[in-house]
């Protein structure tokens, strides 16, 4: 830990314990690990601590449409820190159906006030997709369609974050014939919008962005799609704990089987990993420890976060691997002791340009056999 974030908990020492009530340990942890999910350099996990004590909460919209309510839950089962303390302490969120207090019209006055008193400076959330066949006519909420309020709060918005796949493309309530026309966030607004898709999203990448944007003033790097880059540059296969299994063409073929017990790669049970882009495999999901994502507890992934893949695709359909297939190629890595391959002899023989000649010179050297018939020496 750097001795400026040293300095800077002790400075703000008083401010995180009293107005944070969490330990300076537990928020030099939090600010150290989000600066880890970021991917920010040394010296970051400072000015996320700095922010975060001092700086003015921001004013959250959070409005819910056609979806489960799942992202909120997500939320919920974060712990670092809880959503109670993002609530009261990173974030102010003044309107939020499934857990504010008021209802019916005091919540709407609640909305309307927060969008009065924070005209361009708060931060509207949207989970859920929102219908727009027939003029939107299929959500309503305090008499007024989902499609006016989204327009209504994105106009004075400083930033619209878009959570979970549903806000973000249209998730399961897209899915083909859609009879709503549920569309994203960014369909609806005709403009990207930041979006952290997943049907949940990890609740750290939503913390992530916000605590990026109070610490930076901007959000994270983002990909053509909106979606922050820390999260969701990389497919999951590329960091999956599995693939080591999918190189060795080691899989599992049905639930329960002998591979599957033995955590084989799950590619044939239909897994997109290799279609889809997040972070799920090094991130995990809901503080039970490590490992905790769909393919660590058995079952493929579905591409929940990825349009066009999630609910888009049949779940146990094989996924594309567009260019990585599993080597058939390549020599054993390890031989049965006193042999060496034909394959692996051929190939040194081909970067010495003399195939015959290495191989019996590779054979002759070991003094062992080869398991292949080599290629002899013309002799007399
Ligand atoms: Fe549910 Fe959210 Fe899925 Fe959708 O997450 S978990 S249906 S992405 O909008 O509540
Ligand atoms: Fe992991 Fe799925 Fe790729 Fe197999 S196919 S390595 S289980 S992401
Ligand atoms: Fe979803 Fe696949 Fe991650 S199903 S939660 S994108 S592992």
């Amino acid at each position: 830990m750097s001795d400026r974030f040293i300095d800077e908990i002790r400075w703000s020492a008083a401010s995180v314990e009293a107005r944070l009530g969490i330990s300076r340990r537990d928020f030099a942890k939090f600010c150290a690990a989000t600066a880890t999910t970021l991917g920010l350099g040394a010296g970051s996990d400072a000015a996320i601590a700095q922010a975060v004590a001092k700086a003015k909460r921001p004013s959250v919209i959070w409005l819910h449409y056609q979806e489960c309510t799942g992202c909120s839950e997500s939320m919920l089962r974060a712990e670092h820190p809880t959503l109670e303390k993002l609530i009261l302490d990173v974030i102010s969120l003044d309107y939020h159906e499934t857990l504010m207090a008021a209802a019916g019209h005091q919540a709407e006055a609640a909305r309307k006030s927060a969008m009065r008193e924070h005209k361009g400076k708060y931060v509207l959330v949207v989970e859920g997709a929102i219908p727009t066949k027939d003029d939107g006519i299929y959500c309503k909420v305090g008499g007024h369609k989902a499609v006016d309020i989204v327009k209504e709060c994105a106009a004075d918005a400083a930033a619209v974050i878009a959570i979970g796949s549903c806000a973000s493309w249209g998730g399961m309530p897209s899915t083909d014939p859609n009879p709503t026309g549920a569309a994203g966030v960014s369909k609806v607004l005709g403009k990207p919008v930041l979006s952290i898709p997943g049907c949940p999203p990890n609740p750290y990448n939503f913390l992530a962005t916000v605590v990026h944007i109070l610490t930076f003033g901007k959000p994270p790097a983002l990909d053509a799609l909106g979606r922050p880059l820390f999260a969701y540059g990389r497919i999951i296969h590329e960091h999956c704990e599995r693939r080591a299994h999918f190189d060795a063409g080691r899989f599992a073929i049905d639930f329960g089987d002998d591979g599957h017990r033995k955590g084989y790669c799950l590619y044939k049970l239909g897994c997109k990993g290799p279609m889809t882009y997040a972070n799920c495999s090094t991130i995990g999901f809901g503080d039970v420890g490590e490992s905790n994502w769909p393919v660590a507890c058995g079952h493929p992934c579905i591409g929940c976060s990825e349009q066009g893949v999630g609910f888009a695709r049949p779940i146990h359909a094989l996924a594309e691997l567009r260019g990585m297939m599993p080597p058939a190629s390549y020599p054993n890595v390890v031989e049965p002791q006193g042999q060496v391959s034909f394959a692996a002899a051929a190939a040194l023989a081909a970067i010495a340009g003399a195939a015959a000649g290495t191989a019996a010179m590779l054979t002759k050297n070991l003094g062992k056999g080869s398991s292949e018939p080599a290629a002899q020496p013309k002799g007399d």
